[in-house]
């Protein structure tokens, strides 16, 4: 008997929780059921006006009706004849009520992809309105209408305005043509270059919908290093197709220009930036593009770096290669993106000057349609690196920052890693080049400099994988990226609330653990792989696993050994005045701050400084024990994530429970080899004992170094 009636008490918890596979990410629009909250949200959806005729006013009416009709268990009617009450979404081309409720003057202040939501309350009038400049902007506002709802939020008295801080929210695509994708681990391309145009994925439309939900407005389609064949006649028309998908969800198209390509698909004997034949191909090619996509963004560009030709080829500078493909786009209104990712083995100076030494000089030189784009730090993606010095130091050329979204340095698609807090970290760095508050985040949004464009990149984590992402969490990154390149003054925590609620319930049982797991997911990836500042300690190739040995090769700058320079004397990258000086890349107060032994924040202890192993640390404890001490408890975090993990079983559906708990026991395995491999490597060098505290690893140091592993994806 008592087992019959457990089994009533639990049927209806499990039973509820349907299973999910991941493909609707954060869109999924489940049933509100707090009936209270129910009542208030039918009121005011009660009746629905979207005027206008277009694909992007079909798609808000599509969207609507599917939100409402999960949120809301109603069938949507939009009303011809309205009595204002209800919601409407409104531009001022489609409706009067803009201006009949005094809202020109907010909106047209808010712009194309700005929005106002606001109740109206006059008279008998009561409702809803949803109103921008622009159709896009309308959209974007419907999302966020609906997102309010998803977030289970007030909505009796709403007053929102809204607009974007950057002008250019893009993804950048490394996918290949054969569908690979560099750094990717998502499965293959979601591009399916050989079926288009003639094939249309219904995933196209909904990854356009996706990146529009949370702002986005580009998306590079294709590998920074790049095939110029997608600039020969039968790839525009593929690109083309995709545009023609992409364009009434506000999303342009952009492609990478490989800069041979006057060579490769031209049959030019020079891809020279001086040269007139050179100059008339690039012009020919863009003109070509634009007449298939007359809205077609521009070109990525990344050149004279890692193989990629360039112009350094012909002796010209970075300014003279960006110009040539500035001036084909400029009568367009298209725009350049060239990247500041610039490294050469034969300058024989550590690495994290060279983009700094090459750009900053050529300030002022780049036409009014180039933007550079630099990584998040000097060196490339590191799970921690301090800010690129190129931020403030360019204040005559705009610089766009490169994020990376996928995790090629934090475990792929099987760490769960959420990235939100490294991007603000970077974005709330105060550069001081203007005095206080010249945050990184001011160079971006072009208030510091008085930049006429702006932009900011990720680089994706999409895939074929149903889940997009590969790991659940992925989707979080994605997600973060877009809703911090909308505003960067949004908290990490509060993106991962919204996203939780969306994603999997706005249950406070639900949300506090998996947000407490997201907040701390980035620190706990640093220290069990490179904690106090040490970077590029991973595997050569594919970047998965520890490889703090890895020495000699191609080249010094893509070993480890080069990076942490551990000896019996100490750890770590001198770049202080008595070193590298790359410090001096950095304004004052950071310069001597970077600087002094003593100052340097301990979380780039290692990046600026070569350490001896009893120096002694802010907690008291020598170098050596600080540094076990981070990559045991680094290790273990990931046992505290799974414990967190394992909370939520009750309300999360059992494919992605399972989903999750499997990667998170991978992520487990993981750490410890990280954290067994550089504790057993650096101790070589230290020689000193691990802390009593802490288990000896269980195997030896030569164990860890043999593990080779085999088809990684994404190289
Ligand atoms: C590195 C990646 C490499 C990219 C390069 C880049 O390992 O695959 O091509 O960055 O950004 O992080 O160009």
């Amino acid at each position: 008997m008592k087992r019959i009636v457990l089994l009533l008490l639990f049927i209806p918890v499990f039973f509820s929780v349907k299973a999910e596979d991941g493909y609707d990410l954060w869109l999924r629009y489940t049933q509100v059921n707090d009936a209270e909250l129910l009542n208030e949200y039918r009121l005011v959806c009660n009746a629905l006006f979207v005027p206008g005729e277009s694909e992007t006013v079909n798609i808000i009416r599509e969207e609507l009706s599917k939100g409402l009709a999960g949120m809301l268990d109603v069938d949507v009617d939009y009303e011809r004849q309205w009595n204002k009450q209800g919601l409407v979404v409104a531009t001022p081309e489609n409706s009067s009520l803009i201006k009949e409720y005094n809202l020109t003057g907010d909106v047209e202040k808010l712009g194309d992809e700005g929005y106002v939501i606001k109740t109206i309350q006059a008279g008998k009038d009561a409702f809803v309105i949803i109103a921008s400049q622009g159709e896009v902007g309308a959209l974007y506002g419907t999302f966020h209408f609906l997102r309010l709802m998803q977030t289970r939020a007030n909505i009796s008295d709403i007053n929102v305005a809204e607009t974007p801080r950057t002008e250019n929210r893009v993804l950048n695509h490394w996918d290949n043509l054969d569908r690979t994708v560099e750094r990717g681990y998502a499965g293959f391309s979601i591009w399916d270059w050989h079926k288009l145009p003639r094939y249309i994925y219904q995933r196209y439309y909904d990854y356009a919908r996706a990146n529009a939900s949370i702002g986005i407005n580009g998306t590079v389609l294709t590998n920074v290093n790049a095939n110029a064949l997608v600039l020969t006649d039968e790839y525009i028309e593929k690109a083309a197709a995709l545009a023609d998908v992409f364009r009434p969800y506000g999303i342009k198209v952009y492609l990478t220009a490989r800069f041979s390509a006057p060579i490769e698909i031209g049959g030019l004997e020079t891809a020279d930036p001086l040269d007139e034949n050179v100059r008339a191909f690039w012009k020919e090619i863009t003109n070509n593009i634009y007449k298939e996509i007359p809205d077609f963004g521009g070109f990525l560009v990344k050149a004279d770096s890692e193989g990629q030709p360039g112009p350094h080829n012909y002796n010209r500078t970075h300014a003279e290669g960006a110009n040539m493909l500035a001036e084909a786009l400029e009568p367009h209104g298209g725009i350049v993106m060239w990247r500041a990712f610039v490294y050469s083995h034969e300058v024989p100076v550590d690495r994290a000057l060279q983009a700094y030494n090459e750009f900053v000089p050529l300030d002022g030189e780049f036409k009014d349609n180039v933007l550079i784009q630099a990584k998040n730090g000097p060196i490339d993606f590191q799970p921690r690196e301090p800010y690129h010095p190129l931020f403030g130091a360019m204040p005559n050329t705009p610089l766009m920052m490169e994020f990376q979204i996928t995790q090629e340095y934090f475990g792929h698609a099987t760490h769960l890693t959420y990235l939100a807090p490294l991007y603000k970290e970077v974005l709330n760095t105060d550069t001081h080049v203007k005095g206080e508050g010249s945050y990184v985040s001011k160079v971006l949004d072009g208030s510091l400099h008085g930049y006429e464009i702006t932009a900011i990149a990720g680089v994706s984590n999409i895939g074929t994988d149903r889940n997009w992402t590969g790991h659940l969490f992925g989707q979080a990154n994605w997600y973060a990226f877009g809703r911090l390149a909308w505003d960067y003054d949004y908290t990490s925590e509060e993106i991962a609330e919204e996203w939780v609620d969306m994603t999997f319930s706005t249950n406070t049982a639900v949300v506090n653990p998996i947000v407490e797991m997201m907040m701390e997911s980035r620190e706990m990836g640093v220290n069990y792989r490179t904690p106090l500042g040490l970077h590029h300690l991973m595997a050569e190739s594919h970047h998965y696993g520890p490889g703090p040995w890895v020495s000699g090769g191609r080249r010094p700058d893509w070993t480890s050994v080069y990076y942490h320079n551990a000896s019996q004397e100490g750890v770590g990258f001198n770049r202080s005045l008595s070193g590298s000086k790359a410090v001096n890349q950095y304004p004052e107060p950071l310069r001597s701050r970077y600087n002094s032994l003593e100052e340097c924040p301990e979380k780039f202890l290692l990046w600026f400084h070569h350490v001896p192993w009893d120096f002694e640390m802010n907690s008291g404890r020598t170098l050596w024990d600080e540094m076990v001490n981070k990559y045991y408890s680094g290790a273990d975090s990931v046992i505290w994530m799974q414990e967190k993990w394992k909370q939520v079983e009750p309300y999360v559906d059992d494919e992605r429970f399972k989903h999750v708990s499997q990667l998170l026991e991978m992520q487990h395995e993981d750490a410890v080899w990280w954290r067994n491999s550089s504790v057993l490597y650096f101790q070589q060098f230290s020689e000193m004992p691990l802390p009593k505290q802490f288990e000896k690893p269980e195997k030896d140091l030569e164990y860890y170094k043999n593990i080779q592993l085999k088809f990684v994806p994404g190289i």
